[in-house]
């Protein structure tokens, strides 16, 4: 999804730009059209680009898209301005052609009426403007995933050590993204494995609580999640650096079930370099008891901080699953 170059002004914005051009003296009244004509022609250019991209996109990003816009609001957006910039078409060349066809006295008036017409047709996408004009900011700060190749989402409570992880499996540098409207950031790494290459997130406060707990964004964000070809690890963190006891860390596991059914799930138990023996088997029992119901596919136990660990983790879930 290349959306650097898309750019689309607000309604004020064009009049600025307009005000800006349209001063200079001595122009004639069609080249004074043409100015007006041109500027709100290639301010609201990307227009069609926009609707080529939302065209394809694919639905996890429309869902991350539902949390923060309607989608039909989106739609009446793309269907004014569109109809604005075919009918400026008209009105350029109509009042053009009046333009050349009177005296010098009538042309001051035809020119004002002209430009009026014009203007107007966007000032009554003003708020469309604005609309799409944001949406294509939100867009842009949206982690680039690609909802066609496999992911591996890594989930689990608040500091087990997920970010390490993306950063230890990463075949390249991982990129932050933003993660829309929460002030938390999604690290998206990719591990090459030549016939793909497996994007591995990580998911801040997403689903490290219980499903009751998550509010209307978060429940949304995870269902966008749904639509993508996941397979979830979820860490464990047995250590003293956690600040919640294994029985709560495990009832999570439960709760993404809820959400993310059909996705296969595999528990990594994490900080094994840390953990005392004790906290390690407690999880380890839990987690069998996970498998045994065939909730988890596989349990492993890691360090992070460990690439070679980290690395035969992902390894093993690939070959796993089959991809
Ligand atoms: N000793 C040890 N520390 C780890 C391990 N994995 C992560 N950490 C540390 O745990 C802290 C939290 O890790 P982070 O990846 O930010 O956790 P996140 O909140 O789940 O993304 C950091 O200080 C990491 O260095 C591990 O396997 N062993
Ligand atoms: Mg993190």
């Amino acid at each position: 999804m290349d959306l650097k170059r898309i750019v689309i002004l607000s309604y004020e914005e064009i009049i600025e730009r307009i005000r800006a051009r349209y001063s200079r003296a001595n122009k004639s009244e069609i080249s004074r059209l043409q100015t007006i004509y041109n500027i709100v022609t290639s301010s609201t250019q990307s227009v069609e680009e926009l609707s080529d991209v939302l065209r394809g996109l694919h639905s996890f990003y429309w869902k991350l898209i539902e949390i923060e816009f309607n989608r039909s609001n989106v739609e009446e957006a793309l269907r004014c301005v569109t109809r604005a910039r075919r009918l400026s078409k008209k009105f350029w060349e109509k009042y053009r052609y009046l333009i050349l066809a009177s005296t010098s006295r009538e042309s001051r008036k035809v020119l004002r009426e002209g430009r009026g017409r014009i203007l107007s047709l966007y000032k009554r996408c003003r708020r469309h403007l604005l609309l799409l004009k944001n949406l294509i900011v939100y867009l842009q700060r949206l982690p680039s995933i690609n909802p066609e190749e496999p992911i591996l989402i890594v989930a689990g409570p608040p500091n087990v050590g997920k970010s390490t992880f993306v950063r230890s499996i990463s075949t390249g540098k991982p990129e932050i993204a933003n993660y829309p409207f929460t002030t938390k950031h999604i690290t998206v790494g990719h591990r090459d494995y030549g016939r793909f290459k497996l994007q591995v997130i990580d998911t801040p406060g997403l689903l490290d609580r219980p499903v009751e707990e998550m509010n209307i964004i978060e429940r949304r964000a995870i269902a966008a999640l749904g639509e993508l070809k996941g397979i979830i690890l979820f860490l464990i963190d047995p250590s003293d650096q956690s600040h919640m006891d294994i029985n709560r860390q495990f009832r999570i596991i439960e709760n993404i079930v809820e959400v993310l059914a059909d996705k296969p799930l595999f528990i990594g138990i994490n900080k094994v370099d840390i953990a005392s023996k004790e906290r390690i088997e407690e999880a380890l029992m839990k987690a069998e008891e996970l498998k045994a119901k065939g909730i988890a596919l596989n349990i492993y136990k890691l360090s992070a901080l460990n690439r070679e660990d980290a690395s035969n983790v992902v390894d093993d879930i690939v070959s796993k699953c089959k991809l």
